[in-house]
This record gives structure tokens, sequence and C-alpha cells, in this order.
């Protein structure tokens, strides 16, 4: 990989979207071609802070809204360093949840009052507050986001177990992603597609150059083998050619 970096590769998506049957498959297929990988995950749920918002998940603990989101985004500055140590050492570094999941959760609360379909929607933690915090992390090159009807996921394993996975909540986060995915996208200076057809999630990458991350939507509700064929189409290229940019700073 010469005077070049390794790419920093996030995976978002709602839950039960299949992010960590995904990158796990991704960086078995990365390191059987030679590819050094790491994965991570957030919340990392092994460190102090860690384990904060593990007791806070499993609704054995209670924090104000304002706290639990920091602790979430403190949970990603601790290993912010390490993310940079890693890519310039050349290990591509895979990234199960990031900033976005940050705020796409914290911002989809919403006071009691407006839960009522009657009511107005008033969001407990305004966009913006929540985006703060993360503002200045190392940038992922690119975001590939799982998607999913909150409807199919609902019927895989294991929904419902944790204080978020409920699928009002859900469908709010759902269409938080879309905004930020798309201001992620404007805010790119690639030209979009040009094609009118969908392009593959390959065919969307980011050029070497761009100085901005780009965000890849990927069909989340196909079965495991074509889902994981295009991510590691998207993937592959950047991950073996790794890239001259320099890293960036999230938001800043
Ligand atoms: N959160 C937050 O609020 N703020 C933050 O800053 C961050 C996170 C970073 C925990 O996250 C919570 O933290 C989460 C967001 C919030 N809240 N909720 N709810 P987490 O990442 O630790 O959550 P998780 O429980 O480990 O992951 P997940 O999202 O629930 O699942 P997943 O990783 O996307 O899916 P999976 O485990 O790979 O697959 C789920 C099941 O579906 C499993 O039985 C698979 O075998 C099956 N599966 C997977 N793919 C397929 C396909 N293609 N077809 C059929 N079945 C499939």
């Amino acid at each position: 990989m010469s005077s070049k970096r390794a790419p920093f590769i996030v995976i978002e998506g709602l839950d039960r979207s299949g992010k960590t049957t995904q990158t796990s498959l991704l960086q078995s297929k990365l390191e059987s071609a030679g590819i050094a990988t790491k994965l991570m995950k957030f919340p990392d749920r092994t460190t102090t802070i860690g384990q904060m918002i593990d007791s806070y998940l499993k609704s054995t603990s209670e924090l104000d809204d304002h706290v639990i989101h920091l602790l979430f985004s403190a949970n990603r500055w601790e290993l912010a360093s390490t993310i940079e140590s890693l890519l310039n050492e050349g290990t591509t570094v895979l990234c199960d949840r990031y900033a976005f999941s940050g705020i796409a959760f914290s911002a989809s609360k919403i006071v009691a009052s407006s839960s009522s379909s009657a009511d107005p929607v008033v969001p407990k933690l305004p966009f913006e507050w929540c985006r703060a915090p993360d503002i200045g992390l190392p940038a992922p090159d690119v975001v590939l986001f799982l998607d999913i009807a909150p409807e199919q996921a609902k019927q895989r394993g294991g929904f419902g177990e944790e204080r978020y996975e409920k699928e009002e909540m859900q469908a709010r986060v759902r269409k938080l992603f879309e905004r930020i995915g798309e201001e992620t996208s404007s805010s790119s200076l690639n030209p979009s597609p040009s094609s009118s057809s969908s392009p593959t999630a390959a065919e969307r990458l980011p050029q070497d150059g761009r100085n901005t991350l780009d965000w890849v939507i990927v069909d989340a509700g196909k079965d495991v083998e074509s889902v994981s064929a295009e991510l590691w189409d998207a993937v592959y290229p950047l991950a073996r050619d790794g890239t001259n940019h320099p890293i960036g700073k999230l938001w800043a």
C-alpha cells in the first residue's frame, strides 16, 4: 500500500438489519484476501463507559437523555486515536455503527405528550445538539447503510429485547437516518451518479481525491449472501488499493 493509508468503513442500519452478520462476514472475506482488518463495534460495551451504556440499554440503570447521548459519543472518542493509528498503519477499520446511530437514536426520542398521533411530535433533543459532540471524530471514507423496513426487521431474531427496540421508535430512527444520509451525500464533492438506473454499491463508491465520505444505501431485506456480495463489491477495491486521502474529521 506504500504511502497510502487503509480505509475507514462504517456499516450503519436499523436494528436487525444484519450489521453484525455482515461486518463479521466482510472481515473474514477481507482477511482471506490478505487485507489486515480490524472489526470495531459501537457501543463498545467492554470499556468503563461502554458498561454504563450496556446497563442503560438493558434497562438496569436510568440516565438522563443528554447524559446517555454524551456517553455514546465519549465511547467513540475513547477509541478515536486507535482508529487513526490503525488506518495509518495500513489496517482497514470496519466499524459496526458510529456517530450516525448516535444522532438517529437520540434525536428520535420524543416528549411523552407527543406520542399520540393527534399531538405534534416534539423531539426531546434537537438534531444539531445530537450531532455536536461527534464533530471532529475520524470521518469514515464510506458509510454502507443497511436499509430494511422495520416490519421486516421485527420478524428477525431477538427484536424487542433492548430499550430502543420498539417499532414506533424504529420508524422515527429510519426517517432520521434518511435525513443524515441525504445531508451527508449532499455535502460530498462527488457528483451524483448520472444514470437514472439504480447504481450498485460499488458504482456509488467515492472516487479517490474527494474530501468527504459517501453514503451508500444497500437493500438489507435480501438474503445474507446477496447482501454480502453487494458489500464485498463496494468494499474490496477500496480496501485492496487504500487511499492517498488524509483521514477526514467528521462534520468539521
Ligand atoms: N445506539 C445509540 O443509541 N447511540 C449510539 O451512538 C450507538 C448506538 C452507537 C445497541 O446497538 C443500541 O445502541 C441500538 C442503537 C443504540 N439500539 N437499538 N435498538 P447494537 O449495535 O449493540 O445492537 P445489536 O443488538 O448488537 O445489533 P442489532 O442492530 O440489533 O442487529 P444487527 O447487528 O443489525 O443484526 P444481526 O445481529 O446481524 O442480525 C439480527 C438477526 O437477523 C439474526 O438472527 C440474524 O441471523 C438475522 N439476519 C441477519 N441478516 C439476515 C438476512 N439477510 N436475512 C434474514 N435474516 C437475517
